[in-house]
This record gives structure tokens, C-alpha cells and sequence, in this order.
């Protein structure tokens, strides 16, 4: 009964060892992989009016993806000049891909009425060599 007893707790502890320690191993491996493979993933929220943060920077060639969450109502996502154009819903992030091709300052812009400071809601995306 005691010897059994002592087993048990044995492959507890050792169950509990192997939960904590692979499982770091492995995210940390993983995570390697997705620096090495994935692009850049720059986090933007939209509420009335504007876009946090207001500016970003990213490099020429370089492909990110901006992930965008409303706090508050439906928005738009949108730049000509980047060529992209989505809505926002809340609790719905939406996923843009940009890979920029050229130098120089753009805007994004909320293109969804969504009150007096409409015109305003605007984010600055500056692309560097
Ligand atoms: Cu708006």
C-alpha cells in the first residue's frame, strides 16, 4: 500500500517536472522559427478619433503586418498610397500585410463616418531605406 502509494507521488513529480520544463523548450524553439520566418507584427488600436500609436516607422522591402483592434465602434483602415483598405469591427482585429515599396511618408486614414472628429483619425506611416 505505502509502495504504491510513493509511486504515485513519483510520476506526480515527474509528470509535473516534464509540464514545466518541455514546454518552455519548445515555445522557446518556436519562437526562433516564427523570428526567423514571419514578418513583424506592429499592434495599432483605433478608437474615436485617432489611431494608437499615431506614427509608425517601417523599413522599405521589409513586410509587416499591422494588426488593428477597435476599442469602441466599427472604423476604417485605409491608405491609397499603401494600397490597402479594411474595416475595423470591434472585437474583431483586422490584418493588414504591407510590404512598402517606397521611401517617404503616408497616410492612413479611417474612411468610416464615425463622428465629429472623423477627419481627423489619422495615422502617419513613415517608410525609411
Ligand atoms: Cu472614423
Amino acid at each position: 500500500m505505502k509502495a504504491i502509494t510513493i509511486a504515485k507521488t513519483i510520476v506526480a513529480i515527474l509528470l509535473a517536472a516534464g509540464g514545466g520544463i518541455a514546454p518552455a523548450v519548445f515555445a522557446s524553439k518556436s519562437n526562433l522559427a516564427r523570428a526567423d520566418a514571419s514578418p513583424r507584427v506592429i499592434e495599432i488600436s483605433a478608437k474615436k478619433f485617432e489611431f494608437t500609436p499615431s506614427e509608425i516607422t517601417l523599413k522599405k522591402g521589409q513586410p509587416v503586418i499591422l494588426r488593428v483592434t477597435s476599442t469602441d465602434r466599427v472604423h476604417g483602415f485605409t491608405s491609397r498610397q499603401l494600397n490597402f483598405d479594411t474595416d475595423i469591427a470591434v472585437g474583431k482585429p483586422a490584418e493588414v500585410s504591407v510590404t512598402p515599396d517606397t521611401a517617404g511618408d503616408f497616410m492612413v486614414i479611417c474612411d468610416h463616418y464615425c463622428g465629429t472628429g472623423h477627419g481627423n483619425m489619422k495615422m502617419k506611416v513613415s517608410v525609411v531605406e
